[in-house]
């Protein structure tokens, strides 16, 4: 049961840190759609299981991957050709998308947040985070967005995610963030912040808290989160 500002008794301030793909939206599968195409080309294999070891990882280096997997060898030149091809294809994806993308209770949570002053901060490798907010309607929900533009080393790197709380004003421990990849995971825990897996709890055991996905969360659990 979500209720609204009033019923609820907020005594803090916390930096509410949200991963991008796998958290908010689905966007795995463009990734591999466009992926794939760049594979086929090259007669690599790239399955959907290969395309888990992409998630929360840059552009580059899941490249770097998948001609790994095909022992394929290639000029700098040819692999920034690729990964703008790469990109042009994802982005047509990208565009076709809409508020129906978000993954389910994602809304409720975000809603809480703001009705309850909490900063709301994006803490992602993609490179594309804005646009992919704006085509879901949510950008205006984020006090401040730190994408792959803003960060040179990648989860598990805690990079990203600590300077997301510094923007928020917060000290890392007042940190809390949602992920669905494990190098998140570690990288919220390696700054000292509280992780929360969203995904297999198997697969994200290192997180101090585990959902499945966000119908699980309820407002008691984000309370319990601002007020300790
Ligand atoms: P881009 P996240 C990550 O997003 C994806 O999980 C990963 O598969 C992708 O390679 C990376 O963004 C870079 O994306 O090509 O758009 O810059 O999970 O960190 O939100
Ligand atoms: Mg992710």
């Amino acid at each position: 049961m979500w209720m609204n500002q009033s019923k609820h008794k907020i005594l803090k301030t916390k930096a509410f840190i949200f991963d991008l793909d796998g958290v908010i939206v689905d966007t795995a599968k463009y990734h591999f759609l466009a992926w794939q195409k760049i594979a086929r080309a090259l007669e690599i294999n790239f399955t959907h299981e290969h395309n888990e070891l992409l998630k929360g990882v840059s552009r580059v280096r899941s490249l770097e991957i998948i001609l790994g997997l095909g022992n394929v060898e290639a000029t700098d030149e040819q692999k920034e050709q690729w990964l703008v091809q790469k990109n042009e294809d994802y982005l047509e994806y990208i565009n076709k998308m809409d508020d129906s993308e978000i993954l389910t209770g994602v809304m409720n949570v975000l809603n809480f947040l703001k009705e309850n002053n909490q900063p709301i901060v994006l803490g992602s490798a993609s490179k594309n985070a804005r646009p992919i907010l704006e085509k879901v309607n949510i950008l205006h929900y984020f006090d401040d967005i730190v994408d792959g533009n803003d960060v040179s080393n990648a989860k598990p790197d805690p990079e990203v995610f600590i300077v997301g709380a510094k923007k928020a004003n917060q000290p890392n421990e007042n940190a809390i963030v949602f992920e669905d990849s494990v190098a998140g995971i570690q990288a919220a825990n390696i700054a000292g912040m509280i992780s929360v897996g969203i995904g297999e709890p198997s697969v994200l055991n290192e997180a101090k808290y585990n959902f499945n996905n966000f119908t699980e969360i309820t407002e008691e659990f984000l309370m319990e989160l601002i007020n300790q």
